[in-house]
């Protein structure tokens, strides 16, 4: 960790000291130790969008197990916290203040929580404990629909993502979008602020959803999806809210993760059939469950196939089969997600996220407490709040993302190779000093060094040439404490 992030983690835990003193006996008291234990507790990464974007799809796909209900059901609308933890268990937070643990089934390994006598209004958020690797480094946060018929749960998946109404709000987010449209603009713009302390390009991630259906499941989709992805992702209005955009079929990784037995059989059957009549037999969803042509499947079978695959994911999985590229059930189900786009997502929320989990979760804690101070005056508090702004204004880290939102958002204005280099510098592709020099992780100490003195050298003479405009030599003055921080940290 970097000298910089070490101080400002140290001053945010010191500010949450001065707080528990502050509202020591107070019932504020319980909120701060809440915000305590989150800078411990796993990165909480909430997944957003339209109803039926795929959103519990995709958290399905990264936990690598059917855990969140899809579609409708009555779950869907409440906002769903998924945390690895050492038993199972589910709690409702409920709006009057009190948690209740909840009793629930597995119908089709979805989590059926039973509300009993309450109504989905009664409560504020599902909190679903579940032992899980994949939940270890990242919680994660199912949101019901933008757009979803109910306004009412429309309005609870805003005022979670988009409201001051901390501790509840998420550290990063992925937003899901089946294609850009007006709406999502406007969604992605209602939740983004330029403070430091709201989610900006720095901590959300749009993701192209469905991206097998884009090609109406052709065997190109995902190329597809990735050419209009890279369109989006260089569109200035996308770019000033979102770090980047990544196709996913969320169903095709779902069902690739949790492939079974039973179901790699019935793909192979598929593949066993000439290509020609594999492809008449796909042309169109009605002709796949009730051809009469002789598969081996019955109806239902394919019916089933269908559902957990879709078109794309039976096309793609048979011809992989009858290629020969895979012929058993866990090389399928590997070839299937790196095809689906899921192992790029991960990668990005590792370098994007989970690389920066210290530094974003000290973003969000210093932005709960400064709301929480706002809320509830007491003597001291305001001495409090002076302190966070001056813990807000002179952290370095802080710095590195105010630079890199105000690149985004178009008010630094320089070559475009500068400021792709003052990106990468300032972290877009990875915090170790290798990945912000733009050299190979593999690269040897020597040429790190001679590689960050040249940068430094670089950036001092951007940072005090006449000619650089101003909010260029304010961001070129935070890439030169960045590459100081770098050789203080011994990179050099
Ligand atoms: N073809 C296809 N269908 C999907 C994909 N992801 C989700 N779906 C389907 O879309 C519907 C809604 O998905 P769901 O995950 O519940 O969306 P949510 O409302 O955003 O949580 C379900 O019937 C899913 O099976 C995908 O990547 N491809
Ligand atoms: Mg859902």
């Amino acid at each position: 960790m970097s000298n910089h992030l070490s101080t400002l983690i140290s001053d945010v835990r010191e500010l949450l000291d001065s707080a528990s003193e502050v509202y020591a006996g107070t019932p504020t008291a319980a909120q701060v130790d809440v915000l305590r234990e989150r800078l411990h507790a796993p990165l909480r990464v909430a997944i957003a969008g339209k109803v039926k974007a795929g959103k519990s799809t995709l958290l399905n796909a990264l936990v690598g197990e059917q855990l969140a209900p899809t579609d409708e059901g009555e779950c869907t609308r409440i906002v769903t916290w998924y945390q690895d933890g050492t038993t199972y268990r589910v709690v409702a937070d409920l709006r009057n203040g009190e948690s209740r643990q909840l009793p629930f089934d597995r119908v089709d390994g979805a989590v059926q929580v039973e509300l009993g006598d309450l109504s989905t209004d009664d409560v504020d958020r599902l909190e679903v404990t579940w032992p899980s690797s994949a939940l270890r480094d990242l919680s994660l946060i199912d949101t019901p629909g933008i757009g979803s018929l109910t306004s009412d749960a429309e309005e609870r998946a805003m005022s979670f993502l988009a409201s001051d109404e901390e501790p509840t709000a998420a550290d990063a987010v992925l937003y899901l979008m089946k294609h850009l449209h007006a709406t999502d603009i406007g969604f992605l713009e209602a939740f983004h602020d330029d403070e430091v302390s709201k989610p900006n390009p720095v901590n959300a991630i749009a993701v192209l959803s469905r991206a097998d259906e884009i090609a109406t499941g052709r065997l190109d989709a995902m190329a597809s999806a990735r050419k209009i992805a890279a369109r989006y992702s260089s569109e200035p209005k996308v770019r000033r809210m979102v770090q980047t955009v990544v196709p996913v079929a969320g169903l095709l990784a779902e069902s690739a993760a949790t492939l079974t037995e039973a179901e790699f059989q019935g793909l192979a059957l598929i593949g066993k059939l000439p290509s020609r009549d594999a492809e008449s037999l796909l042309l169109t969803t009605d002709r796949f469950v009730n051809s009469t042509s002789d598969v081996g499947l019955t109806s239902m079978e394919r019916e089933q196939l269908l559902k957990r695959f879709g078109v794309f994911g039976i096309r793609l999985a048979s011809t992989l089969l009858r290629q020969g590229t895979v012929s058993t059930a866990s090389e399928l189900s590997r070839e299937m997600i790196a095809r689906s786009g899921l192992d790029d997502l991960r990668e990005i929320l590792g370098s994007l996220f989970a690389e920066r989990r210290d530094l974003l979760k000290a973003r969000s804690a210093l932005l709960a407490l400064g709301n929480l101070i706002e809320d509830h005056p007491a003597p001291g508090s305001e001495q409090l709040d002076a302190d966070i702004e001056r813990v807000v204004a002179s952290a370095h880290p802080l710095n590195e993302l105010r630079i890199l939102s105000a690149v985004r958002s178009g008010w630094i204005q320089a070559k475009d190779e500068h400021l792709r280099e003052l990106e990468r510098l300032l972290g877009t592709d990875g915090q170790s000093p290798r990945a912000r020099l733009g050299l190979p992780p593999d690269a040897d100490d020597d040429t790190v060094r001679s590689e960050l003195l040249a940068t430094l050298a670089r950036w001092q003479r951007r940072a005090e040439n006449p000619m650089t405009r101003h909010e260029m030599a304010v961001a070129s003055r935070v890439a030169v404490r960045t590459c100081e921080g770098m050789f203080a940290a011994g990179a050099g």
